[in-house]
This record gives C-alpha cells, structure tokens and sequence, in this order.
C-alpha cells in the first residue's frame, strides 16, 4: 500500500524524553499547519492496548524472549490496520512513540532473539513500511533510569524490572542501528536540557521533505490526531 504522510517515530531507552518529544513533535507540526497523528507502541489502539497490557504487566506467568517478540508483532499488525496505515494514506504525518527499533534494540538485543528472525517478521507485518524518519533519544543508562525512577519509586512493568546491563545492551544496540542507517535514524544528545534537545529535534524537523516547505502558521495549532 503506498502512504501519502510522513511516518516519524521516537526510540530511546526508558526516561530519554520520548514521550515529552513525541508532544512537542506534534505541536510543532501543528504550528507548521501539519496534521499529526500522535501513538505509541506497544498499543495505540484500544486492542493493540490490550496486548500491551498483557506483555508488560508484571503477573505470576512469565514471557519468553519469543512468546514477548511475538506479542509486539501482534500489537504491531493491529496498530498498523488499524490506525497508522489509515493516518498515512490521509495524509497525516503520524509520529509514534516507538516501532519496530525498540523491538530489534530490546528483545534483539537485550533478550537475545535471533535478529533474522525479527527482520522476518518485520516484513511480514509491515510489508515495506518503514519509518520516514526516526529521532533517538540517547543519554547514559544511569540518567535515563533516575529519570524513570523519579517518577515512580518502584518497577511497575517488566522491562522497569531489568538490571542496568539490559539497558547497556538495548542503548548499544539503537546507536549499531543509528551507525547502520544514518540517513533516517537521527541520534539527539537526551542528556542536554530539555531546551537544546528541542533545538536538535527542530533542526531534524525542519529538513524533513515535504515539512520544510510547509508554511508556519502565525498563532500556532495544535496536532490534529489523537494521543493514543
Ligand atoms: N518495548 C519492547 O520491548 N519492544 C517493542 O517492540 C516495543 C516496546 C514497541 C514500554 O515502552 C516498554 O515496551 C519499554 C520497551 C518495551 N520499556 N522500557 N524501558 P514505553 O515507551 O511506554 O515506556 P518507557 O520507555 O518506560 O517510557 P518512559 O519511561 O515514559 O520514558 P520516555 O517517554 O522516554 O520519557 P518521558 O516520560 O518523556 O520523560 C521522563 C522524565 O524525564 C519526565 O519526568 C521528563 O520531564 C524528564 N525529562 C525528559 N527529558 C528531559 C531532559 N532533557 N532533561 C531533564 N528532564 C527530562
């Protein structure tokens, strides 16, 4: 199927800012007279949510590496039916709070699934849909992990739940995939205040086809989509 909108979406490990990003992403494309769809994975729509619920709760049953992969695919397949293939053909410039990466990154990575296999299943699920753009938030693990904890004292999901050396593995992976895809994976310094990474995403957002040439509107806007 080919897609009208652009496709942006936000990685990082967790407390990078992906999801304060992904706000401003939308307001700035709403300034720029830009309609946005704002979602997330895993879920973004009622039931890809519920997938979501179901392979980051912490229960008594525990989740292979496999079993977990599979069940963001599946997310991903009613995500992409559902509401990002919908907003693209639109014309909507859909900005999603992690894909695909996050999947190669964590459970490639971090749990050890066979990457060929993941690719395999990235292509049967998404066919040639690839994001447009993707902006990685990278910081050191320490900083992204006191950032989440400030927020919540305890680990309230599966992947809070894992050690440091984890999240070392899942950072380098993003930046292998950042060396490997330069032209389309854009790696913002997440360690600098919150005013010099939206500089650096600005300037990301600004040489983006199509959004360059589009007209700023006076009084501003806000992001036409939905916040999954
Ligand atoms: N997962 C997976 O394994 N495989 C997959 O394929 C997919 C996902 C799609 C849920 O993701 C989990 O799913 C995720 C990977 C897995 N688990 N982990 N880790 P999620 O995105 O929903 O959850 P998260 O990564 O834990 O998000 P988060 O902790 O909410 O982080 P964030 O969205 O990147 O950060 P934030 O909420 O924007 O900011 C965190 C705090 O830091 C907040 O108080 C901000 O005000 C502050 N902040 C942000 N930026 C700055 C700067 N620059 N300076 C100072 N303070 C800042």
């Amino acid at each position: 199927m080919s897609t009208k909108g652009l496709f942006i979406t936000l990685e990082g490990i967790e407390g990078a800012g992906k999801s304060t990003v992904a706000r401003w992403v939308g307001e700035w494309l709403g300034r720029h007279q830009i309609r946005a769809t704002l979602t997330r994975e895993p879920g973004g729509t009622p039931l890809a949510e519920r997938v979501r619920q179901i392979v980051l709760e912490l229960g008594a049953e525990g989740l292979s590496p496999t079993t977990e992969t599979l069940l963001m695919f599946a997310a991903r397949g009613i995500h992409l039916e559902n509401l990002i293939r919908p907003a693209l053909e639109r014309g909507d410039c859909v900005v999603c709070d992690r894909f695909t990466d996050a999947t190669r990154a964590y459970q490639g990575a971090g749990r050890g699934v066979d990457a060929a296999w993941i690719e395999s299943l990235a292509r049967q699920v998404q066919g040639s849909l690839q994001p447009d753009c993707t902006l990685l938030l990278d910081l050191p693990v320490p900083m992204g992990l006191e950032r989440a904890k400030s927020r919540r004292a305890a680990a309230t999901d599966r992947f809070e739940a894992e050690a440091q050396a984890f999240f070392e593995r899942v950072r380098a992976a993003y930046l292998e995939l950042a060396r490997r895809e330069p032209q389309r994976i854009h790696v913002i310094d997440a360690s600098a205040p919150l005013r010099r990474v939206e500089r650096q995403v600005t300037a990301v957002l600004e040489r983006l086809p199509g959004v360059a040439r589009g007209t700023p509107s006076r009084d501003g806007g806000s992001a036409g989509g939905e916040t999954a």
